[in-house]
C-alpha cells in the first residue's frame, strides 16, 4: 500500500466489487473524471458488472452519474452499455452514451461547467449519496493527493453521504504540490472575492480532505488515463490556426494586447492542438493560459518556455506526451496550477483576468450565433462543457472550425444556426480554414457580410450571399435580415438529400 501513508484508510482497502456493492439503484454517484483524466478505473466496471447482473434478474437497477466532465469507456462506456444510467451531467463525449442519450433512453443535462458545484451545493438535484474519486495518494494525516484531474472532486467528497476513493499508483507521485484546492466559495448571500489574479496564483491548499468516517471503501488501481492520440495537425488545421496567430501578432502591433498576450484557454480536440502548435512556433513568449484541460500542445509550449505558465483543472493527454509527463512530472510543478473547475471555469477569474477564450464548434451563422452541442438541432455531440463559461466572460472569444464538415456535404457557415449554445453577443471572432472574422463593432448586417466573405467555404459563399441579399429585401426588418421559411432549409436539405448543397 505504498499509496496509502494512513493506517485507518489502509485498513479500509477492498476488492473493486465489494465497493461497487454499496452503491444502491437509484443512488446518485459523483464521479472524478475531466476529460479523460483522473477518472475511477475499477469501481465503474465492477458497477456496470452489478447492474448487468440486476438486470439479467429481472431487477431494475440504475443510477444518476455526475462527473467533472467527459471521462472514458471504463466509466461512460460500461455504464451506458449495461443500461445503467438514468441522468448523466455535465458533459460527456463518450459513443456508446452518446447513442443511447440520442435514442432517448438516457436523461442528460448539459450545464455550464462552472454551475454544477453550485448545483450540488444548494441541493436543486437532490442528494449526492456517493462519491467515486480517484486520487493519487492519502498521506499519514489523511489528506487525498488529488490525480490527473479535479473537477469536481471537492463538491463530492464535501457533499456526499458516503465516499470510496480510488488510489492509483499510475499517476506520478509528482502530482503533490501542483494542485490548489480553494476551500473559500460559499452560496450567496455569503460569497466573498476570489483573491486570484494570476494565473500561477494559489489561494489554497494542495490537498483534498474528507472526513475518515465517510471514506467506506478504498480500492487499489495501477491503470492508465484514457490516451486517445491526438491527430498530427492537417493542412486545415494548420490555416486555422495559421489566421488565429496572425490576428494575435495584428493586436499586439496595434497595443491592443501585450506583448505576451492575455492568459489563454483553449478547448479540446485537433483544431486547438493545432492552435497550440502554430503558437509554439510564432514569436510568442511568456504566454500563460488560465484553462480547463493542458493537452499536448500545451505541454510543448511549457517544455520549449513559450508558456510561463498553466493553470486547468485537468491533463488531457496523448499516449507520447503522458509517458513524458510521468518521467518529467517535477520540472513541472511550479508552472502548472490544477484547480476545482469551479475555479478554473469561474466567470469571475475569467473576466478579471482577461482570458482569449478559443474554442470548437459545430456551426455558426451569418449573425454569429454558435452552435457547439447538436447536430442538425437535435442530436446532441458531446455538450456545451465549459465553452459558455469562458466564451461569455473571455476578453476576447473565439471560435474555430473547419468551414465544411463530412466531406463538404455540411457547410459550418449558415443562415441560421440549429440550435444557440453561444449568442452574437457572446462572440467576437470566427475563424476557419477560410478566413477570419473580426465581428466587434459590427452591426448584424456588416457581420453577416464579414463572415459570409472571410469564413465560408467557396462552395457555400454564393448561396449564402444570394440568401442575405435576398433577405434584406424580404425580411420583417433589416437590423437582423432573416427570410424564416428559408432559415433552417439548409438543415432540411441535408437531412432530405444527405447534403446542404442544392442538386
Ligand atoms: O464527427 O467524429 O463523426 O467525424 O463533429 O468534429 O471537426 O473533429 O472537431 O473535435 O474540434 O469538435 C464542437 C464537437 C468540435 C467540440 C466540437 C462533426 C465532425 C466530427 C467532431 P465524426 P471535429 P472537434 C473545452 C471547451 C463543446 C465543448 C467545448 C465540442 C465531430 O469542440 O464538443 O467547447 N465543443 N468545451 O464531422 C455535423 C456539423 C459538424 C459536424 C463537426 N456542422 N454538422 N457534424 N461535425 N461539425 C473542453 C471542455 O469543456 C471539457
Amino acid at each position: 500500500m505504498a499509496r496509502i501513508d494512513h493506517p485507518g484508510l489502509a485498513r479500509k482497502v477492498v476488492p473493486a466489487d465489494a465497493a461497487a456493492a454499496l452503491i444502491e439503484p437509484g443512488d446518485t454517484v459523483g464521479m472524478s473524471g475531466f476529460t479523460g483524466a483522473g477518472y475511477p478505473k475499477a469501481v465503474p466496471e465492477a458497477l456496470a458488472r452489478r447492474i448487468s447482473g440486476a438486470h439479467a434478474a429481472g431487477e431494475p437497477f440504475r443510477v444518476n452519474v455526475w462527473t467533472g466532465a467527459s471521462t472514458a469507456p471504463e466509466l461512460d462506456g460500461v455504464l451506458a452499455a449495461a443500461d445503467g444510467v438514468d441522468l448523466r451531467l455535465p458533459y460527456q463525449s463518450d459513443p456508446v452514451t452518446r447513442a443511447k442519450i440520442n435514442a432517448g433512453e438516457m436523461d442528460y443535462l448539459d450545464v455550464h461547467l462552472s454551475h454544477v458545484a453550485q448545483l450540488a451545493w444548494e441541493g436543486f438535484l437532490g442528494p449526492l449519496d456517493v462519491a467515486v474519486v480517484e486520487v493519487s495518494g492519502i498521506t499519514a494525516d489523511g489528506d487525498l493527493v488529488p490525480s490527473s484531474s479535479v473537477g469536481n472532486n471537492k463538491t463530492w467528497l464535501d457533499r456526499a453521504d458516503r465516499v470510496v476513493l480510488e488510489v492509483n499508483s499510475w499517476q506520478s507521485p509528482d502530482l503533490e504540490g501542483m494542485h490548489d484546492i480553494y476551500y473559500g466559495t460559499a452560496l450567496p448571500p455569503d460569497r466573498l472575492p476570489i483573491p486570484l489574479t494570476r494565473p500561477a496564483d494559489r489561494i489554497g491548499t494542495p490537498y483534498l480532505r474528507c472526513a475518515p468516517e465517510k471514506i467506506v471503501a478504498v480500492v487499489e488501481t495501477a491503470a492508465p488515463d484514457r490516451n486517445s492520440p491526438l491527430a498530427v495537425p492537417d493542412e486545415t488545421s494548420r490555416r486555422i490556426a495559421g489566421h488565429l496567430v496572425e490576428f494575435l501578432e495584428h493586436e499586439v502591433e496595434r497595443g491592443r494586447l501585450p506583448a505576451t498576450l492575455l492568459p489563454l484557454q483553449s478547448g479540446v480536440g485537433n483544431v486547438a492542438n493545432a492552435v497550440l502548435a502554430g503558437l509554439g512556433t510564432s514569436r510568442f513568449e511568456g504566454l500563460s493560459a488560465y484553462t480547463e484541460v493542458i493537452q499536448d500542445g500545451m505541454l510543448d509550449l511549457l517544455r520549449s518556455g513559450t508558456m510561463s505558465v498553466a493553470s486547468a483543472t485537468a491533463f488531457a493527454l496523448g499516449p507520447e506526451a503522458q509517458e513524458e509527463f510521468l518521467r518529467t512530472a517535477r520540472e513541472y510543478r511550479d508552472r502548472i496550477v490544477l484547480r476545482p473547475q469551479e475555479m478554473s471555469n469561474h466567470p469571475e477569474l475569467i473576466r478579471r483576468l482577461g482570458v482569449l477564450a478559443m474554442n470548437g464548434m459545430i456551426e455558426a451563422d451569418i449573425y454569429g450565433n454558435v452552435n457547439s452541442t447538436h447536430l442538425m438541432g437535435s442530436r446532441i455531440q458531446n455538450g456545451i462543457g465549459g465553452s459558455g463559461d469562458f466564451a461569455r466572460n473571455a476578453y476576447l472569444s473565439f471560435f474555430l472550425s473547419p468551414s465544411t464538415a463530412k466531406g463538404g456535404a455540411i457547410s459550418s457557415i449558415l443562415p441560421m444556426v440549429s440550435h444557440v449554445d453561444h449568442t452574437e453577443h457572446d462572440v467576437q471572432v470566427l475563424v476557419t480554414e477560410q478566413g477570419l472574422a473580426d465581428l466587434r463593432g459590427l452591426s448584424p448586417r456588416r457581420r453577416a457580410r464579414a463572415v459570409i466573405a472571410s469564413c465560408a467555404h467557396p462552395d457555400y459563399r454564393p448561396l449564402l450571399e444570394d440568401y442575405l441579399e435576398r433577405a434584406d429585401r424580404g425580411a420583417y426588418g433589416r437590423h437582423t435580415p432573416h427570410l424564416l421559411t428559408e432559415a433552417l432549409s439548409w438543415h432540411i436539405r441535408f437531412l432530405e438529400t444527405g447534403s446542404m448543397l442544392p442538386r
